[in-house]
């Protein structure tokens, strides 16, 4: 199956999410507070299984501190996943976890991944899905990973796991429309048309 899907990228300024993408893409770390990719997207192909998913990854691009302003429906408009990162060094991150989830649920039906970044600075400092009840009891997160952009742990999990995630979406999506389907033909009261086109086939 090929599959295309877009993919955004949420979470306060310098969490490290413009690092994330580039470490996945060209697995290489930049440190530097000034990188950006240039555009509002990157495309990637990732490869899983059988299936080849062409992701479409949405950067914020120096524009978090706007996130009260209401810029951000076009952003996530149409996102199959939504990443929502926060600083493992910097645990105030956490709060705007809410604030993004939000922002993404208002303008689109994505499902989230939690990513806590900066693993390697991080001092030990480390969480589990769990550890986040209350807000995964309101957000329901597809699952919580975390990343050093600078050794790569984590990295191509994430990736993965957005792959999974619309892999499964997809089906799902299929399955509900073979169901609707199924359910439409049932309702239907036989006609000789339907009948016929019935023996027809
Ligand atoms: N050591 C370390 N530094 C990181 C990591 N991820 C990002 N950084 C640094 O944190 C700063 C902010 O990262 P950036 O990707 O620009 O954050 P963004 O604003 O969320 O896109 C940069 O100086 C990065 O080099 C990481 O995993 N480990
Ligand atoms: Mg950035």
């Amino acid at each position: 199956m090929r599959l295309l899907a877009k993919v955004v990228l949420a979470g306060d300024g310098g969490v490290g999410k413009t690092t994330l993408i580039h470490r996945y893409i060209t697995n290489s770390f930049i440190d530097s507070t000034k990188l950006t990719i240039g555009a509002a997207f990157h495309t990637h192909e990732i490869q899983t299984g059988e299936h080849s998913v062409l992701v479409q990854i949405w950067d914020l691009g120096g524009q978090e501190q706007f996130k009260k302003m209401g810029i951000f429906d076009k952003y996530f408009k149409g996102a199959t996943v939504t990443v929502i990162m926060f600083d493992l060094t910097r645990l105030n991150t956490l709060n705007s976890i809410p604030e993004w989830a939000d922002l993404a649920l208002n303008s689109s039906k994505t499902k989230l991944i939690l990513v806590g970044g900066k693993k390697d600075l991080a001092h030990g400092v480390s969480f589990e899905l769990s550890s986040f009840e209350d807000l995964n009891d309101k957000y329901n997160f597809v699952k919580y990973l975390e990343t050093s952009s600078a050794t790569g742990d984590g990295v191509a999990d994430v990736f993965q796991s957005i792959a999974n995630v619309i892999i499964d979406s997809t089906m799902e999506k299929k399955q509900k429309e073979a169901i609707d389907t199924i359910d439409e033909v049932i309702k239907r009261p036989k006609t000789k048309s339907s009948q016929k086109s019935k023996s027809n086939s």
